[in-house]
């Protein structure tokens, strides 16, 4: 039997894991291994001939091309998948709370979710649910862009839910920055600018409410309105809102730093369903990136809550509305630069615009339709395209279960008459595809190797785990002349969008190790300079009146203090500075029946606050196995009941 430890035979690895493989050496690869191993019964036998197929195999030790970053729908986190090995690197808590990092419990994380929340949001959570809400709603990763593609320094996410953008830091893979955006609701497309940098982050608010919404207004749709939202990326403040007519889904920017865009499928500015839909047409909306500078530096805006907001209604100098067909939904710039698709939804088509036409229509030259070059009937249900480069776009068919590759060019040509077909193949994925991102696919560096399908149903493609069943993330090689599936990956709910950044964008960037003057902790640095304390070297306990801070460093596998003392009803603030400076040690710090755990990296300083309500002896212990003696890394707190 051919087994990796037999140093006579070739193992099937040793074959899989050539270079230069070929159709011949999958093959060969499957039949060694399988001469004495029995196939699963259930094991779907992989294609023979894979033209250009690349390898997907990342053997033990190697390390992924490819990161990806998921966003996870209603799970409110980011993940870090590796690719192609599709393995979950690692979960960076965003909007959600983590019983592991201690996000949402620490008082470094509730600085982040806190600090950017309107005033009346933090009127209305306090007191409750740490002042935080307890749910978001992610959609939409994508990186930071200097001239048109990643720089490497952010990843931002938005939350649907509670209307909130947030920013991750790409060196400690942590949440630094969230805010809230007022007078929207709902952040749902969410782009970077390209160029010259991010710069914005353009937001759009998918759902129109009365404004003011005071609730005195429920069906006079007049008094509806969305609005469009610029972020800017470095300071994460609010450079400008626009009002427009419809309502806002999806959003992409140009190559150019002139123009963002946003679908709307409800031009009807409905409340139901039968209203949302009941136009023939919808449109996209093109915002005038410069004009709206302009129209904020000369003061040709409304100010509400603080913020400057533009009337980009019809008619307006600073908006244009392209018709396209019924409902779009995702929007897409090609990596050409030039072109940009509106995905049909409920129409089968998608609408290709041109952005050199697009200084013409805002003065007035040609009519919002000139701006459309293609418009290439798909199948059913369009819903978001990925482009690999060399002028194919790929574009997810939710009802039809199928990614579709068609050429743009072929599709500009059958529009303007010639008898030719742009689509170039079908594949079918399992099943119902939203979005779909190919690698660095949204940067003028898409280099065309792997599509990602993001399927929003799995049904029968995993085993069974009960009526809630995961989505199913295919990733695909289009790196050859056809689409070709090769893996399928499930994911807890739900992913709507990832991007596929190579790593050598992030190569250098990512610490192991904080630093001791990272801003992340540096409300603590500051506590503890301000109580005389080192917080490398000192183990100490400081009372002041009923509030408590408990200083200690850590060093596997012992805290600085086995014990502390506090009394009932103190407010008891522990601080602790991991002093290891290895790769990988982590210590945790959990104190049992007191609801508190977090996570101290190397070099970190962690600090959580509670209340010591309950009288008695509660050890405390690390939470990450570090050390052989990580067992015995635990200590107590004594809490001395009040009346003695
Ligand atoms: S959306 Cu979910 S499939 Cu929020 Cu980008 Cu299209
Ligand atoms: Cu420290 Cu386990």
């Amino acid at each position: 039997m051919a087994r990796d430890d037999d140093k006579t035979t070739i193992s099937r690895r040793q074959i899989v894991g050539t270079a230069a493989i070929g159709a011949a050496g999958i093959a060969g690869g499957l039949a060694l291994g399988g001469a004495g191993e029995p196939t699963p019964a259930a094991a779907q036998p992989r294609p023979a001939a894979r033209a250009g197929a690349q390898k997907i195999e990342v053997a033990p030790g190697e390390l992924d091309e490819y990161y990806v970053f998921f966003s996870s729908g209603q799970t409110g986190e980011v993940r870090i998948v590796g690719m192609p090995s599709m393995r979950e690197l690692m979960r960076i808590p965003v909007f959600n709370r983590c019983s592991a990092t201690g996000w949402g419990l620490t008082n470094e994380s509730l600085k982040v979710l806190t600090e950017g929340l309107t005033a009346e949001t933090r009127e209305r959570t306090k007191g409750r649910w740490n002042g935080v809400w307890q749910n978001g709603d992610t959609h939409h990763p994508h990186m930071s862009f200097t001239d048109g593609t990643y720089d490497g320094r952010y990843i931002f996410i938005n939350d649907k839910a509670n209307t909130r953008l947030a920013r991750i830091r790409t060196d400690i893979m942590k949440c630094d920055k969230i805010i809230e955006l007022p007078n929207q609701y709902t952040i749902h497309g969410m782009r970077p600018q390209k160029y010259p940098r991010t710069g914005y982050l353009f937001c759009n608010g998918e759902y129109e409410v009365p404004l003011p919404n005071d609730g005195k207004v429920l069906d006079d749709k007049s008094k509806y309105w969305s609005i469009f939202t610029a972020v800017d990326g470095d300071t994460m403040k609010i450079a400008w809102q626009v009002i427009v007519d419809g309502n806002l889904d999806n959003t992409d920017a140009d190559y150019q730093g002139k123009y963002a865009f946003a679908t709307c499928y409800n031009s009807e500015k409905g409340v139901t369903l039968a209203e949302m839909t009941a136009s023939e047409q919808d449109w996209v909306t093109v915002f005038n990136i410069k004009r709206i500078e302009e129209a904020v530096k000369k003061g040709d805006f409304k100010e509400m809550n603080g913020v400057p907001v533009i009337d980009g209604r019809k008619g307006s100098p600073y908006t244009r509305y392209v018709p396209v067909s019924n409902s779009p939904h995702g929007l897409n710039t090609a990596p050409d630069g030039i072109h940009i698709v509106a995905n049909g939804k409920l129409a089968p088509t998608v609408t290709v615009m041109d952005v050199r036409l697009m200084d013409q229509l805002f003065d007035d030259k040609i009519k919002p339709r000139d701006v459309v070059v293609a418009e290439p009937e798909l199948g059913l249900g369009p819903l978001h395209t990925a482009f690999d480069g060399r002028g194919n776009a790929y574009t997810t068919l939710f009802l039809d279960s199928q990614v579709c590759k068609w050429s743009i060019d072929v599709a500009k040509r059958a529009y303007k008459g010639e008898k030719v077909n742009p689509i170039i193949q079908k594949l079918d994925v399992h099943y119902q595809p939203g979005h779909n991102h190919a690698s660095m696919g949204e940067t003028k560096e898409a280099d065309g190797k792997w599509l990602l399908s993001l399927n929003k149903f799995s049904k029968d493609r995993f085993l069974n785990v009960g009526p809630l069943k995961p989505e199913n993330d295919q990733l695909i090689d289009i790196s050859g002349d056809k689409m070709e599936l090769v893996h399928d990956g499930p994911s807890f709910a739900e992913p709507h969008d990832a991007v596929i950044i190579h790593r050598s964008k992030l190569d250098g960037r990512v610490s192991s190790v904080w630093k001791r003057d990272d801003p992340f902790f540096a409300d603590a640095v500051k506590q503890a300079a301000a109580d005389g304390v080192k917080l490398e070297s000192d183990a100490k306990v400081i009372r002041d009146g009923n509030k408590v801070r408990v200083y200690m460093y850590s060093s596997a596998p012992a805290f600085a203090l086995d014990k502390f003392t506090v009394k009932q009803g103190d407010e008891v603030t522990v601080y602790i500075t991991n002093i290891d400076d290895v790769e990988d040690l982590t210590h945790g710090f959990c104190i049992v029946n007191y609801g508190v755990n977090m996570e101290i990296d190397p070099q970190q300083t962690s600090s959580v606050t509670f209340i010591a309500d309950k009288p008695g002896v509660y050890w405390y212990f690390c939470t990450w196995f570090c050390h052989a003696m990580h067992m015995e890394m635990r200590g107590r707190m004594l809490v001395e009941p009040l009346n003695v």
